[in-house]
């Protein structure tokens, strides 16, 4: 079985991508490896900030591994909170950064988003990159108890429900980071 540190701290994430990768590729975590500082995150685009993920751990440990970076992009606000989605009010509580949002978007009625995950691959020292992308609505109000960060006002297009009223399963046949972990799949199985 192949064995891929995935180079993150977001319990949510490894979640969502186990249940998506199965079986066929053993997640060694970031504990396992013995790393516990926190990654660099430092370039001010969402590409660019998987790439530098995996890349630290890469070249600090020369173990295969994959990263993912994501971010809300609301179009009324120019695409934020986008590469700043995890500390867009300042800390990494979700509650604080919908609170934000919702009143960043106070009275504007062109309510479109898209999540977007880019995963960066490192295998044998070289680096793969592949995209995700779920269009949608940004809520009036949060709905749901599911999910993580923005999920509780996020409606994706064609769906009834937020992604924080969807079971893990259900958010995993759609979303961003299900698509970019769909291409992350079909890469491995070609190797
Ligand atoms: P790692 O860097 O350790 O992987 P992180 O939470 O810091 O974890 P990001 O830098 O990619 O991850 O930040 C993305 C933020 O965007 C995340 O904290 C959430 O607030 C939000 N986000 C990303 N994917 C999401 C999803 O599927 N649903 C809701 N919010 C999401």
């Amino acid at each position: 079985m192949r064995k891929i540190c995935f180079a993150t701290r977001n319990i949510h994430k490894i979640q969502e991508v186990k249940a998506k990768l199965g079986d066929d590729v053993h997640i060694i975590s970031l504990d396992e490896l013995g790393c516990k500082e926190e990654l660099p995150e430092t370039t001010g685009t969402i590409e660019g900030n998987s790439r530098q993920k995996a890349g630290y751990i890469w070249e600090k440990y020369q173990v295969d591994c994959f990263a993912d970076d994501s971010g809300l992009e609301v179009k009324a606000l120019n695409g934020a909170p986008g590469v700043d989605s995890a500390f867009y009010a300042g800390s990494r509580i979700f509650a604080d950064n919908i609170t934000l949002l919702l009143k960043n978007m106070d009275g504007i009625s062109k309510r479109e988003a898209q999540f977007k995950t880019v995963i960066t691959l490192v295998i044998q020292g070289q680096y793969h990159q592949f995209e995700g992308i779920i269009k949608g609505q940004i809520l009036y109000e949060p709905k749901g108890k599911d999910g993580f960060g923005y999920d509780p006002v996020f409606l994706p297009e064609g769906a009834q429900e937020s992604f924080a009223e969807m079971d893990i399963s259900k958010k995993n046949l759609i979303s961003h980071r299900a698509k970019a972990t769909e291409k992350l799949i079909k890469f491995l199985e070609s190797l």
